[in-house]
């Protein structure tokens, strides 16, 4: 489904008044308080986060799916999903491909369609936590960990093609997520299997190109119950330090036990320069795929605090280095609802800590102020900056309000006529 420059502005000239009415009085008060807030929108709007191949089409769980229909079949039709997505919302502009669900015989077609709606590729993911049909040797008791030299073996090779794969798209980062680990205790020798497991990325990140990274993501447990072979930050930031200075952490939000400190965890990888990117999504319990922003918007915003407090890394946090990424999936609702809804949580959260004083903040932490210094987080995360992100949607020339859009025009109607009802996005 196409939808026309003209459309989006013709829907926004219906709530202009209103928009500018809000952003007037917002902009006015925010002024008056010290915050520069034509600085804060370029931000806004140079800030883009990615959208995953995977997350376009309805995900399930274990106990069942519930098709939406109309979902993309191929990354052909993805690539159009995140450019409806990106006309819409003016922050998606990038996906990220999952190497074998998204592999294409053509992908300079892949390339000019990604160009002609925008959208760059980000980092590209591997997959060895599935069997693929006429695999040789199966990942059932692990991958890059395995016992067996050949399987570990065809794991690196996995990962040398995505590599290939990527370099023809322009991608500049190889995410990992290992899948590895063990349901009982005694079935894995902990201290063997971490060894292998560096010894086979070794082998990866010696093909890694020279302004690639590689991007090294934690999970506690799932698919393995028992144990993981790299299931914490401090796992992953060992393998990385061991690796070399490509290789850099990637924080899921999900993928922490429940409490855990994610900000601190920010903080700690930031120092020590080892922060590759994100995997956003929010959880009551852990990796529960839910919509970013929907159940800890407290949590999200300490996390974009630490990202734009000026520890380091602010220029990479503007200008993309960083791997922003949504990884979500979406039992319930549909699955471009929901991808507005975490881009527009993300946007809120950072718009929010970017309206902190910094030096006013590091006086009250310098002087042990401790009320004070709760008093500046939480009046900034109290002020409702929905029409600062808009604006800045508003100026990328899309959309005032795009899930209002996107619903208007009928879009997963549209779809569902052009693809069926049954069409199934290929991916978990
Ligand atoms: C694993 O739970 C994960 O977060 C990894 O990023 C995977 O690549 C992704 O989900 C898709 O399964
Ligand atoms: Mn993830």
């Amino acid at each position: 489904m196409n939808i026309s420059s003209e459309t989006i502005a013709n829907s926004n000239q219906t709530l202009l008044k209103n928009h500018q009415q809000q952003f007037d009085f917002l902009a006015e008060q925010l002024g008056q308080n010290g915050v520069e807030v034509e600085a804060v929108i370029e931000r806004l709007r140079r800030f883009q986060v990615t959208v995953p191949s995977w997350a376009l089409g309805t995900g399930g769980t274990r106990f069942g799916r519930f098709a939406i229909g109309g979902e993309p079949r191929d990354v052909l039709e993805k690539i159009q999903d995140v450019g409806l997505l990106h006309l819409l919302s003016g922050s998606n502009g990038a996906i990220s491909l999952h190497i074998p669900w998204d592999q294409n015989n053509d992908y300079i077609a892949v390339q000019q369609l990604a160009q002609q709606h925008q959208i760059r590729f980000d980092a590209i993911n591997s997959n060895t936590f599935q069997d693929q049909p006429g695999q040789k040797h199966s990942y059932k008791f692990g991958s890059l960990s395995h016992t067996q030299t050949e399987v570990r073996q065809q794991a690196i090779e996995h990962h040398l093609e995505v590599i290939k794969t990527g370099e023809k798209l322009g991608c500049k980062a190889l995410t990992l997520w290992l899948g590895d680990g063990s349901n009982f205790p005694g079935q894995v020798n902990f201290q063997k299997a971490l060894e292998r497991t560096e010894a086979s990325m070794q082998e990866i990140y010696a093909h890694l190109p020279a302004d690639w990274q590689l991007l090294v993501e934690y999970k506690p447990f799932e698919p393995a119950f028992y144990s993981m072979v790299i299931p914490d930050w401090g796992t992953a930031l060992m393998v990385c330090q061991a690796l070399g200075e490509q290789a850099k952490v990637l924080v899921d939000l999900g993928h922490h036990l429940p409490n855990a400190n994610i900000e601190q965890i920010v903080a700690r990888l930031l120092g020590v320069n080892r922060l590759g990117g994100f995997h956003f999504n929010d959880a009551h319990y852990a990796d529960d795929d839910l919509t970013t922003g929907a159940i800890k918007p407290y949590r999200l915003f300490l996390i974009f605090c630490e990202l734009v407090n000026g520890v380091t890394q602010v220029d990479n946090f503007a200008n993309g280095q960083l791997a922003w990424m949504i990884d979500a999936s979406h039992n319930t609702k549909d699955p471009l609802e929901d991808l507005l809804q975490a881009t527009e949580g993300i946007m809120i959260a950072y718009a929010q800590a970017l309206l902190i004083d910094q030096s006013a903040l590091a006086a009250a932490q310098e002087n042990n102020e401790v009320v004070q210094a709760q008093e500046i987080l939480q009046a900034a995360f109290r002020t409702d900056v929905r029409p600062l992100v808009a604006e800045a949607r508003y100026r990328n020339q899309a959309s005032l309000n795009p899930l209002h859009l996107f619903r208007t025009l009928g879009v997963r109607q549209a779809l569902i006529k052009a693809r069926g009802n049954v069409s199934r996005a290929t991916g978990l």
